[in-house]
């Protein structure tokens, strides 16, 4: 019987939740990145196995890369994006030789993953990530004042996001900007909202065609040379998971994912299977996804969110909020068994709770909340794996 690879993202060294700790969670693998490596730069092997010995050392396994990013040039093909994407192949030339054999990562333009909120409090106290759309649009129309945008929202949107706008004082409007555009943890880009303006405007021309021109076209070079390091690149899915600010997102959806393999079959074109940025939409099968597509998800993450019908959503208990973690989990035991091996897993996400509500923690990334998140997922793992094979333990 093959059960999930339970992994926990580490920020590196200076992450406050040591490897120590995450051997204490229980986890046996590490999802991490060399982050002090700028964008675009060759990840050398040096850097590579310095890191892989530290986790190591800790009696742990790196399992996953997260991620190797994409330069923004290769994204929107300007500039030397050629140069960038021989760097790629270099750094996933190094990783598969040091015998890390899965690397995330993205296609959002601009912006990774995006909340207004970092602090939304829970009934109990504990705090969640929230993404809520009047404050969104209120940034958008009255902090970025993007041209575009008042042909885009409705006038009832709109009038929203002006009530919004008002209710905040200067500090909530910084904060929210900072919020959208200072870097979430992960993300390899920060930006003030001048340079923000001026990464939008390289986008001008970029539809959805055109940015998933480019990812099929990073994805035919780097494909053949990840096919012979035996390196899986799993994409992460957009989010949200839809268009914002104007610019195009290209991974949203179960179809987007279909087209892309169909654009790009070889083997190492995998996906990361984000049930809580998928899960954002409703028209989105989790449990399907993961049947059709099983044999190219290397890597899962677990998290769940919770939305309403105004477009809001906040990251919701693992178990709970509209992600059916039961169906998605019976889903991968299975694939796990069809598959004959163990896949990736890892708690995306947690509330800030409990002693950590004292503490400076990476936003999403502190311990408890994860740390019970690991535990539900493993309990579940289990009740169904007993259910499907009583007699093996
Ligand atoms: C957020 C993360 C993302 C993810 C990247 C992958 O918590 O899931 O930042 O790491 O999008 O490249």
């Amino acid at each position: 019987m093959f059960l999930c690879e339970q992994t926990w993202r580490w920020y590196g060294p200076d992450d406050p939740v040591s490897l120590a700790d995450i051997c204490q969670a229980g986890a046996t693998g590490v999802v991490t990145a060399l982050h002090h490596i700028p964008n675009g730069e060759v990840w050398t092997m040096e850097e590579i196995l310095k890191r892989k010995e530290m986790v190591e050392a800790a009696g742990l396994r790196w399992s996953v890369v997260e991620s190797v990013p994409v330069h923004e040039y290769i994204k929107n093909q300007t500039g030397d994006f050629q140069k960038y994407i021989e760097t790629y192949k270099e750094s996933i030339r190094n990783l598969g030789k040091a015998g890390i054999k899965t690397v995330t990562y993205n296609f959002m333009p601009v912006l990774d993953w995006t909340r207004t909120d970092l602090a939304y409090t829970m009934p109990d106290g504990s705090k969640a990530l929230r993404f809520e759309r009047a404050a969104f649009m209120a940034f958008d129309l009255f902090i970025l004042q993007r041209p575009a945008a008042e042909q885009e929202y409705t006038e009832e949107e709109k009038a929203k996001a002006k009530a919004c706008y008002e209710q905040m004082d200067d500090a909530e409007r910084h904060l929210l900007t900072r919020n959208m555009i200072a870097g979430l943890p992960g993300s390899e880009e920060s930006f003030t909202i001048e340079q923000f303006r001026a990464e939008l405007e390289r986008y001008k021309e970029i539809d959805a065609e055109k940015l998933r021109a480019n990812l099929v076209y990073f994805l035919r070079e780097i494909t053949p040379v990840a096919d012979e390091a035996g390196v899986r690149m799993v994409i992460h899915p957009d989010d949200p998971p839809y268009s914002i600010l104007g610019l195009p997102r290209i991974l949203s959806t179960e179809a987007d994912f279909a087209r892309l393999i169909e654009e790009v079959p070889n083997q190492s074109n995998g996906l990361c299977l984000c049930t809580g940025s998928f899960g954002v939409r409703s028209d989105n099968d989790l449990a399907g996804i993961m049947e059709r597509f099983g044999k190219r998800i290397d890597f899962v993450h677990f998290r769940s969110t919770q939305r309403d019908e105004e477009g809001n959503f906040y990251e919701a208990n693992h178990l709970e909020g509209d992600v059916d973690m039961y169906g998605v989990m019976k889903a991968l035991f299975e694939l796990q068994q069809r598959r004959g091996c163990s896949i990736a897993m890892r708690p995306d996400h947690g509330h800030q709770m409990i002693d950590d509500l004292k503490k400076k923690t990476n936003p999403g990334y502190s311990c408890i909340g994860r740390l019970r998140g690991l535990a539900e997922l493993r309990g579940l793992e289990m009740g169904i794996a007993r259910s499907m094979y009583p007699k093996e333990k």
